[in-house]
């Protein structure tokens, strides 16, 4: 035993040199990706200027490349673009109409294909449909639907007429819904009547009907109808295909500004409700091209297959907009990834020969836990590329990912990124040396330290507080409607963008990330505020107070754990528990539930009130309590 810990202790220790087949055809040596590094810092200016000129198609130039009046930054100011021409027309044009930017498969093995030229059609028929229905530039849409073509189409259609999208991750429960599409006040909802998982259909059509029960900013309510379903639509509801049944396949670019939002996606902080962190258009579409392309390393005739949704970021960055501007070819898989046996992704990657894999570290020891024996069923040479992202890797995963996926001929590239950044921060690029839970070096123009709570830098390997210098182009400029909450990101440490992951910096320049530094739990790469689950147990009839914790777990990375004091006249019992959970997941939905609810008496705070979640946690792990001067009693 102990020697097969020594080994793999050796092992992740080691530095692991790109394979030969990955470096023959990389489309960026590690050279030149570091040559560039320089000009990016250097010389911003030039080096953004030629990046955007080469990559994007202008419907007319930048007149400045970054203005920062802080904590503000706008780049490619006065340029007009439409991601979707980058993402659509730009290829039809150039001779991909029938390449395949979509293959979309599902629990069923069923599969659907559509073309560069099929997909802008339809992308230009909802877009259309949805200026039927009244929507015009920078009106909000909800999106609550499945993994499927028309979720993708429909987030592009509205990106088409300058509307704004906010995409809701289609397990997220009615309550979290509604105040989602109250936040923004969205006039269209898009959803669908259901996905499947694991072979049971979930009903989504009856959450949205009780998200929009009394929400007047919602004109239209459109419905995907799934095979079979014959819903007897109501007012405000119209059916997605009768909709654009009847529209134009063609459907102007609206032209849009640099900074013209593209969307709002709600994410997770310490405090109060999710934040509707906001990204443009310009910025954003450049440096998702670029991560998309230099670190997946996409060949024209690769198979890319991104394993989030589009219900996160990684969805939106490395689904939908990065893979379309470069033209890729991707895979999307509806369902669970372990139904209907642990092989189903296995067999996805050999039947459709995909080179360049993305996904996050709770799938990966997910499927360590079920056996080799299950990879080893597929052929999956085809691999070249291992994406992983959501959280910190650890090493013993990352081994196994390199030697069982990758079969130890692959490049892995461990991304460290958010919502708020939009794109990939940290990483190495395909050619650069690995090390094992290390996720690597900035990207370009992204200048990256590891600072104290005054902003001095840690000494190598030191843990601290990672930091962004300045503005990049796809960082987030607001979040929706509370610009104190946007000030803060600049503001936490003193000039610096404020990440809220603590991490190490090695003497190569590599930086570790080791987790949060607030009150954000991170559930099988999903973030959840303490916040949130703590005022959902609140707002429970039986709990007077409630704290909330991360705790390791092995496959999840992190599981949630609640204390609650009880209200006067309730006892803990069984069923008390168990309606709690309920009660959460009802709230907030099912990623949320607490794995343990333990009742207590007491609950330690500081003599000024606030729960000191962190002896909570020392306790549960059975560490020291570290300084309690501050406790109550
Ligand atoms: C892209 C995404 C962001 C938080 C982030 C960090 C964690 C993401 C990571 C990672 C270690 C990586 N995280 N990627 N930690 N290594 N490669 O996940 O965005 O949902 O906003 O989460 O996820 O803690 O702060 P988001």
């Amino acid at each position: 035993m102990s020697a097969n810990k020594d080994e793999v202790l050796l092992k992740v220790n080691k530095i692991y040199n790109p394979p030969e087949r990955v470096l023959e055809k990389v489309l960026i040596t590690a050279e030149e990706f570091d040559r560039m590094y320089e000009e990016s810092i250097k010389d911003p200016e030039g080096f953004w200027s030629r990046l955007a000129e080469n990559e994007l198609h202008w419907f007319k130039k930048w007149e400045k490349i970054r203005e920062w009046e802080f904590p503000n930054y706008r780049w490619f100011i006065g340029g007009k673009l439409n991601i979707t021409y980058n993402c659509l027309d730009r290829h039809v044009k150039n001779g991909k109409r029938n390449k395949v930017a979509y293959i979309y498969t599902n629990e069923d093995n069923e599969e659907i294909k559509i073309t560069y030229g099929e997909l802008l059609e339809l992308v230009n028929k909802i877009a259309n449909g949805l200026k039927s229905l009244g929507v015009e530039k920078g009106d909000r849409v909800v999106i609550y639907m499945p993994l499927v073509i028309e979720q993708l189409a429909t987030m592009l259609a509205c990106a088409r007429i300058g509307a704004i999208h906010s995409v809701v991750y289609a397990g997220f429960s009615a309550n979290a819904l509604k105040m989602r599409i109250e936040d923004a006040k969205a006039k269209v909802v898009v959803t669908s009547t259901w996905t499947k998982r694991r072979g049971k259909k979930i009903d989504l059509k009856s959450v949205v009907d009780e998200a929009v029960d009394g929400v007047e900013t919602v004109e239209s309510i459109v419905v995907l109808q799934r095979d079979g379903d014959q819903f007897e639509l109501v007012e405000r509801e119209i059916d997605f295909y009768e909709l654009i049944e009847k529209q134009s396949p063609e459907c102007e670019p609206e032209v849009m500004d640099a900074e013209d939002p593209l969307f709002i996606l709600y994410t997770s902080g310490s405090t109060g409700k999710p934040k509707g962190v906001l990204h443009t258009v310009a910025g954003y579409n450049l440096y998702t091209h670029l991560t998309t392309k230099y670190i997946f390393d996409i060949h024209e005739d690769d198979i890319y297959w991104c394993t989030a949704d589009p219900g996160w970021i990684t969805g939106h960055s490395y689904m939908v907009y990065g893979p379309l501007s470069v033209g890729a070819t991707s895979v999307i898989a509806e369902g669970a990834p372990d139904y209907p046996d642990p092989g189903r992704w296995w067999s996805i990657v050999e039947k459709y020969r995909v080179n360049i894999f993305y996904t996050a570290p709770t799938a990966i020891r997910l499927f360590m836990k079920y056996g080799d024996e299950w990879p080893k069923k597929y052929d999956l040479s085809s691999l070249r590329i291992l994406g992983s992202v959501g959280e910190p890797i650890n090493p013993e995963a990352w081994l196994w990912y390199y030697e069982v996926i990758g079969n130890s001929r692959c490049s892995i590239v461990d991304t460290w990124w958010q919502t708020e950044t939009g794109g990939h921060m940290i990483t190495t690029v395909p050619a650069y040396p690995q090390k094992p839970g290390k996720a690597g070096k900035p990207f370009w123009g992204v200048e990256v330290d590891v600072v104290d709570r005054e902003g001095y830098p840690e000494e190598n390997n030191k843990v601290g507080y990672l930091v962004i210098k300045q503005p990049w182009p796809s960082a987030l400029r607001a979040c929706w409607g509370e610009p104190e909450r946007f000030e803060k990101y600049w503001t936490e440490i003193d000039h610096y963008y404020f990440s809220g992951d603590l991490a190490t910096k090695d003497e190569d320049g590599y930086i570790m990330i080791l987790g949060r530094a607030d009150d954000v739990i991170n559930v099988s790469g999903h973030r959840i505020g303490t916040a949130e689950v703590e005022s959902a147990l609140v707002s429970h009839p039986a709990v007077a107070e409630a704290a909330v914790i991360g705790k390791p777990h092995d496959v999840k990375g992190e599981s949630i754990k609640a204390f609650v004091i009880l209200k006067e006249g309730h006892e803990p019992s069984e069923t008390l528990i168990k309606d709690l959970k309920l009660h959460v997941r009802r709230e907030l939905g099912s990623l949320a539930v607490p794995d343990e609810i333990e009742i207590m008496d007491k609950l330690p705070k500081t003599r000024s009130g606030k729960i000191m979640r962190r002896v909570l946690k020392a306790r549960e792990l059975g560490m020291p309590l570290g300084d309690i001067s501050t406790l109550e009693d």
